[in-house]
């Protein structure tokens, strides 16, 4: 399985379109002879430029069915409304060749051959006209599938638990620790960081540990639009989301910012959001550390480092996400 964009179709387009229909036709043509030669051409040319335009458009995915999760990534990224209305023009310039075809086959019909060849470059220069009209529609769809093909591969319909929390807290040494070995690194286009996501199997179910860098590791109001909606975006993936604060200072943010940061994202994910104060084996000599009020705050302490508490938090991950697999029909 692969996400929506990975395989949207290559075009050419512009000039090189039209190149490609018209050398293509001047073959077809050279092996016939008067109006015959004029048809091939006519039918060869018409027919690469519909049916190039036309996969276009049936190869990008109906935004309607898709995953929310990754409508608001791909709006996020290259609007889908525009997307629409590239769409539209290039399946409306698909009809208009096959249009223009079909009333030149008539002409040619019943023409002498002489008429038949001028017809013929008539028909080919309003079959420029048409890829001409939707060069900058299929330009921009070109450049979407560029940036949408390389989203990373996040399956919304798998259990996801979400890792956030600032940098340097520890958010990727507990996925790597809870994980196998083999994760993925996969780059979103608008952050500078890699994501990374980790699998794991619990009583026959695959999880998804998203750990996402760039994106839930600042306060909000440093996110871009685009990053904006991308976190909006991970809220429709997200089944719980584990917040991860260093008390100790180690990583160089306060607590409270952190702790603004949980809060935040508290209220953004409606995914019930887990918070752990990682670093525990540090706690005892960091005279910072207040105890009493990291213990009120937190729902798990850990330290990755000495594998304390590690089990705990990613059981409680699990049990947040609360998963029931669908049975097959004839065990329930
Ligand atoms: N003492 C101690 N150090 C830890 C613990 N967990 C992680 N660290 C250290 O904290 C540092 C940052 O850990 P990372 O896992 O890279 O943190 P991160 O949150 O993924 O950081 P970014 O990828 O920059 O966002 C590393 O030097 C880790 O070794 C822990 O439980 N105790
Ligand atoms: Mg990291």
């Amino acid at each position: 399985m692969s996400h929506p964009f990975e395989e949207l179709p290559n075009t050419p387009f512009g000039d090189e379109l039209i190149d490609q229909a018209f050398s293509r036709a001047a073959r077809a043509g050279r092996a016939k002879s008067g109006i015959d030669a004029q048809q091939s051409m006519l039918l060869t040319a018409a027919n690469i430029i519909s049916d190039n335009l036309e996969n276009v458009v049936t190869g990008w995915p109906d935004f309607d069915a898709l995953d929310p999760f990754y409508r608001d990534l791909a709006d996020a990224i290259v609007s889908v409304d525009e997307m629409r209305k590239h769409l539209n023009e290039i399946s409306w310039a698909s009809e208009k060749a096959t249009d223009i075809r079909h009333e030149y086959e008539g002409r040619l019909y019943d023409s002498d051959t002489d008429t038949a060849r001028k017809l013929r470059k008539q028909a080919f220069a309003r079959l420029a006209d048409v890829v001409e009209e939707v060069e900058s529609d299929l330009e921009a769809v070109m450049d979407a599938r560029q940036e949408l093909r390389d989203l990373p591969d996040i399956r919304p319909d798998e259990p996801t638990i979400v890792v956030a929390g600032y940098p340097n807290v520890g958010k990727s040494s507990f996925v790597n620790s809870v994980t196998r070995a083999t994760n993925e690194e996969a780059s979103y286009p608008f952050t500078t960081t890699g994501i990374q996501i980790g699998h794991i199997t619990h009583e026959h179910i695959r999880y998804q540990l998203v750990d996402t860098p760039g994106l839930l590791d600042r306060p909000p109001e440093d996110r871009s639009e685009i990053e904006a909606q991308a976190v909006s975006a991970l809220t429709h993936a997200a089944d719980a989301v584990l917040v991860v604060l260093d008390p100790t200072g180690e990583c160089g943010y306060p607590l409270d910012v952190q702790r603004e940061l949980r809060d935040d994202i508290e209220g953004r994910f409606d995914a019930p959001v887990i918070t752990v104060y990682n670093k525990l084996d540090r706690f005892a000599e960091t005279p910072s550390v207040d105890r009493s009020d990291v213990d009120a705050d937190a729902d798990f302490l850990m330290s990755v480092v000495e594998g304390e508490h590690v089990d705990e938090v990613l059981q409680a991950a699990i049990d947040a996400v609360g998963y029931e697999p669908e049975l097959p029909i004839d065990d329930r």
